[in-house]
């Protein structure tokens, strides 16, 4: 779909230019092995009309940890045409269907490295952490793959095979952090204690998936952080 087919779009009308451009994106469509069999447009995958036929497609979601085990969060910009304004971990999207970020053999190995690939092109879009930090400054762990569905605001929604990505910076290292407005309104470091603090606080809002998997596992993942090694490369996907 070339941008021009948004232009008068009626399921874009209000939204923000550069974040209706970002719709032509082509996101990596699903079976429900995650297995590629086709592309399709960030705006066609995050359509409800869709997502209801069950059109499934690929996402990752980031969790990046300092050395003193602090978590970064964002709150999304006002601009994102889903999940607006809302508190979440540290970057989500979708790796494109594209040789490098796709992986390349259909193998959960090769699957992981495109989802990687895509991590660090989003840490440094969104939140302008640079490509050459995230590759020399730290580790990524691959947890597991949750499958969920979740509607946003009006016709929006998401329908993805999500893959949990923790990021842990190496002893003594920083990262430049340096967020995308037009992605990104806030952003705060948190321990543990300061996390479960604001999901308790009413004036804050989350994402549905940071929700879930703050019910289901974020805590005690977040507690072996030290060693991954019992709870990474998980081969199950998790249907929440
Ligand atoms: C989509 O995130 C991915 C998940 C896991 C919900 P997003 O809406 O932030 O994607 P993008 O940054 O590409 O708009
Ligand atoms: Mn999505």
């Amino acid at each position: 779909e070339s941008s021009s087919s948004t232009q008068g779009d009626v399921v874009f009308e209000g939204h923000d230019e550069e974040q209706i451009k970002l719709m032509c994106e082509n996101c990596i469509v699903l079976d429900w092995d995650d297995s590629a069999i086709g592309a399709g447009t960030k705006k066609l995958c995050h359509l409800m009309t869709n997502i209801e036929k069950g059109l499934l497609h690929r996402a990752f979601s980031v969790f990046l940890f300092n050395d003193k085990n602090e978590l970064l969060l964002q709150q999304r910009a006002s601009e994102k045409i889903t999940f607006p304004d809302l508190w979440t971990n540290t970057c989500c999207s979708h790796p494109l269907c594209v040789d490098d970020e796709l992986g390349v053999d259909g193998s959960l190995a090769g699957k992981v490295a495109g989802v990687k690939t895509a991590a660090s092109r989003k840490l440094e879009q969104e939140l302008g952490i640079p490509v050459s930090e995230t590759q020399t400054k730290g580790e990524y762990h691959f947890l597991n793959r949750i499958h969920y569905m979740a509607p946003s605001n009006g016709p929006w929604g998401e329908h993805e095979i999500d893959y949990i990505l923790f990021f842990k910076l190496a002893a003594g290292e920083q990262l430049t952090v340096n967020p995308n407005v037009n992605e990104v309104r806030d952003y705060t470091w948190v321990t543990a204690d300061k996390l479960r603090e604001m999901l308790h606080n009413p004036h804050l809002k989350f994402t549905p998936w940071f929700k879930l998997i703050c019910e289901s596992s974020l805590f005690g993942w977040w507690e072996q952080l030290q060693d991954l090694s019992a709870v990474e490369n998980d081969q199950t996907i998790h249907r929440l």
